[in-house]
């Protein structure tokens, strides 16, 4: 197996202008006809090499005659001594049923769908799948009429009839010119809701969202969010739905969160379906974020597309960064970033510490399912979003409006876009643009050295880019910092000089100085203000400067920021054996800086969040895994002893009436919960969790509970659930949730239960969404079982990848990621994961998603 490499590219040698597509569906024999116009690019005489697999070929012609002249291999088809320009009719048979990787078309409980990002195409037909060549499609469907009542397909439906057969046609015509990725088809029959939008300019679209029978009710917060996601990027980016009609279609099985094809998204049931009975806030958000972000990928992503894989941030990176924007809008910006900043710390820090270390722009691909990573698209959004600081909002709008000038209906590179935003302001973007080829996360130290002759105080800020398994030379980075500095009062002060603007900081070089004159030496420096870069700090901070941070700084980020830095630092205490190093007066402290926030519970529930072990992880190295998990949760004990008078009254004062999602109640529900989950450390919790549990009329409040209780102890957390699962057993979606809190349940027969979990009858392995509920929350996030010391964890997650992996790849190899993350543990452990990573490679039919990631984990 060999990788493709960025520098390799090269332009197509034909393109194809123009596609009809002929579909007569089957269960397990789908007629495809496919007509081509073809036009070769150079003057070379090189064949036409098609992509391809898992097809079945029936026939090819060239304008009109039959066509002899080919190969079939295993990776497509390679047509010789084709003309300058031509018509290529191609007919295959594809089996839907039998497709359980879910990629190309595929039956979906009933109900016919594609998915074609990255290369899924070429399980539909031959074709030139790549995301470069932009063809204008036309697309007829031919199904059962009783069975298929609905047959969609991007652009605007023009023509439909009956046939005598009992079957219907509709034909399909996308006027936008667009690569084979963005390509969608769907047949089924569903529940319908529909509404309009009035575009700025006054053009009225049509929204259709489709959802399985009995579940319109649950489609309506969707369809209200894309309306506002609509409006939003109108206002905020000036910019214009282009069709006459939007679909959104929701289905069972799906490998990814959701796909933007042209005025066609299909998305996983999960991020579309949501009400105040099954969904919780945090769902409510998803949906939101997720309908925004496939909506806002119709400009960045589908108008403005990528020239080839390696590009993918360019629009991933991008829609992410515009997606939080939103949801910043939408709810509130603190809580926003916090959950943005989480992300990083604890899955995209991990990946670029990992064996799979890349850079947002990938110089290397063995297959491209596995580059749809936290790198790409979450520090792809963080680089964005450092160009939107730099820039300014305004700076910013005016690069994208260039971009959109420049590059609107063509396929492009980052370093287009790099060089749009460049003209957007006098700031230079060269040294920045090195985010792009430079992966891991670097290292940011603050220090400060006071020289009491000249009463001048020295701040420190070194830059660290240490090698990562993919790139040995590193070079130092255009980092902007934003950092406040607070004199023992409180008081702001500035430097002397040095600052790019009111509160950044350039860090460009190894080191950069920020020099005090005359203002002595007790200045606490305020760094990485609203997280202004991907890196991970450190400083020289005392546990009462957090203290004092957290009580005047003016960055909210920040305020939170402190806090969670002293948690770490009272964590480590206990992890070193000596707990008794945190005085009484920092739990004073924390104490009262709990206290003082009682009226604000959006921050107040962010900072009583002790951080994940999987953060705790990445800045520790040689980790003794159930010593530092011990470590956390009896520091998260002792901190609920300490203040748990005030607790109880955080707890009480946030119960609200009845519910609704908006962003107070969202905040304060949260906050409830998260101190309840605190409150578990104690015996007199027993009760509230009942209550809560007994008297919720909401998910949230449901599940905050269960949370609890599985926190409290078994018997509680057992029974609650089986009420749970009484209630919801028939509702797979809300059953996810059930799955997931007894995969990440701490107690040490847990395989055990995981075989029970296995075979429960909501269980199946070919839907994705219910693996992910088990398998992958107790990989990801069951600390004790998954690291259990005989290595049983990591062998259960081994033998489950080896049976998946057979049939769905992607998945699989989504899943593997906790196995290839050994860097931070120590070594006996190290020994244990990499042999199940050893029993991965050495099958013989692993999968290239697998091969790819266990052959540089093990490398
Ligand atoms: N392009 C999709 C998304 O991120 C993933 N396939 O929206
Ligand atoms: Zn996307």
């Amino acid at each position: 197996l060999v990788a493709k490499r960025r520098e390799d590219y090269r332009a197509p040698e034909f393109t194809i202008t123009d596609i009809a597509l002929d579909f007569t569906l089957d269960p397990s024999a789908t007629k495809v006809v496919s007509e081509l116009q073809v036009k070769r690019q150079d003057n070379a005489n090189a064949p036409l090499e098609l992509d391809g697999e898992h097809l079945q070929l029936l026939e090819v012609a060239i304008d009109d005659l039959p066509f002899g002249d080919y190969q079939q291999t295993d990776s497509g088809l390679v047509l010789n001594n084709v003309p300058d320009a031509f018509t290529l009719r191609i007919v295959t048979q594809v089996n839907p049923s039998e497709n359980k990787a879910l990629e190309g078309l595929y039956l979906s409980n009933g109900v016919y769908c594609t998915q074609c990002e990255a290369e899924g195409f070429r399980r539909i037909t031959y074709y030139l799948d790549r995301p470069d060549v932009l063809a204008r499609f036309t697309v007829k469907i031919t199904g059962d009429k009783a069975s298929l009542p609905t047959m969609l397909a991007n652009g605007n439906p023009i023509e439909q009839g009956s046939n005598t057969d009992g079957t219907h046609w509709i034909l399909w015509q996308d006027p936008f010119p667009k690569p084979s990725y963005l390509f969608a088809l769907v047949a089924g029959s569903f529940d319908q809701l529909t509404d309009t939008f009035v575009t700025q300019s006054g053009k009225s679209v049509a929204l259709e969202l489709f959802v399985d029978k009995g579940k319109r009710q649950r489609g309506e917060f969707a369809l209200e969010a894309l309306k506002r996601s609509m409006r939003w990027d109108e206002e905020v980016f000036g910019l214009e739905y282009d069709l006459d009609i939007y679909m959104i279609v929701a289905v069972d099985f799906f490998n990814m969160g959701a796909m933007e094809n042209k005025g066609l998204n299909v998305f996983n049931s999960k991020f579309v379906l949501a009400d105040q009975a099954s969904a919780t806030d945090e769902d409510f958000f998803n949906v939101e974020s997720v309908i925004a972000h496939e909506y806002f990928h119709n400009w960045t992503g589908n108008r403005v597309t990528c020239r080839d894989w390696f590009q993918l941030s360019l629009k991933e990176g991008l829609t992410v960064f515009r997606d939080q924007q939103f949801s910043s809008d939408m709810s509130s910006p603190l809580s926003n970033r916090i959950k943005q900043v989480r992300v990083m710390r604890e899955h995209q820090f991990a990946e670029d510490a990992s064996a799979m270390s890349h850079p947002i722009r990938p110089d290397e691909v063995i297959e491209m399912n596995n580059f749809y990573t936290v790198t790409v698209y979450d520090k792809g959004a963080e680089v964005i979003r450092m160009m939107h600081t730099l820039l300014g909002a305004e700076g910013f709008r005016a690069g994208m409006d260039e971009y959109f000038r420049r590059h609107d209906g063509q396929a492009v590179t980052c370093d287009d876009f790099v060089s749009a935003m460049q003209s957007a302001t006098d700031i230079d973007l060269t040294h920045f643009s090195r985010w792009y080829s430079q992966s891991g996360t670097p290292r940011v130290e603050v220090k400060r050295a006071y020289d009491a002759a000249s009463n001048k105080l020295t701040v420190t800020l070194t830059q660290q880019n240490l090698a990562t398994a993919d790139q040995s030379e590193k070079h130092d980075l255009y980092i902007p910092l934003q950092i406040e500095f607070l004199a023992a009062d409180g008081q702001h002060v500035a430097p002397d000089s040095g600052m790019f603007r009111d509160n950044l900081v350039i860090l460009d070089k190894p080191v950069t100085e920020l020099t005090f004159t005359g203002k002595g030496s007790n200045i606490t420096p305020v760094a990485l203000g609203n997280f202004s870069a991907p890196v991970k700090l450190t400083s020289d901070l005392t546990p009462l400067e957090w203290l004092h941070t957290f009580r005047f700084a003016n960055d909210a980020f920040s305020r939170w920021d402190a806090i969670q830095q002293l948690y770490n630092w009272c964590i480590e205490q206990y992890y070193q054996g000596s707990p008794q190093q945190i005085e009484k007066v920092i739990w004073q402290g924390l104490y009262e800086a709990v206290e003082a926030s009682q009226d604000n519970p959006e921050i107040l529930g962010e900072c009583l969040v002790v951080p994940s072990f999987e953060t705790l992880c990445q800045t520790r190295e040689n980790i003794d895994v159930h010593a530092l998990n011990e470590a956390r949760q009896t520091f998260s004990h002792d901190l609920a002893e300490f203040m748990s008078d005030l607790l109880l009254v955080i707890y009480q004062t946030n119960q609200s009436d009845s519910y609704a999602y908006e962003p107070a109640q969202v905040s304060s529900r949260r906050c409830k919960n998260v101190v309840l989950t605190l409150l578990a450390e104690l015996p007199l919790a027993e009760t509230l969790i009942t209550e809560q549990f007994s008297g919720s009329d909401n998910m949230s409040d449901t599940l905050g509970a269960l949370k609890a209780a599985q926190q409290f102890d078994l018997v509680l957390f057992n029974n609650l659930m089986n009420e749970f699962e009484q209630r919801w057993r028939d509702d797979p979606l809300v059953l996810d949730k059930w799955f997931g809190l007894h995969a990440t349940c701490d107690r040490s027969d847990i395989l055990a239960q995981l075989t029970l979990l296995r075979q429960h009858p909501q269980f199946s392995q070919q839907n994705p969404n219910r693996v992910r509920a088990v398998i992958g929350s107790f990989a990801f996030y069951n600390t004790s079982g998954f690291h259990a010391d005989d290595g049983s964890g990591y062998r259960f997650l081994t033998d489950y990848l080896l049976e998946l992996d057979k049939t769905n790849p992607q998945v699989a190899s989504r899943l593997v990621t906790p196995l290839t993350q050994w860097q931070h543990f120590a070594p006996s452990r190290q020994a244990l994961m990499r042999q199940q990573l050893s029993r991965l490679l050495d099958d013989a039919s692993l999968s290239k998603d697998l091969y790819e990631k266990v052959s540089k984990a093990l490398a």
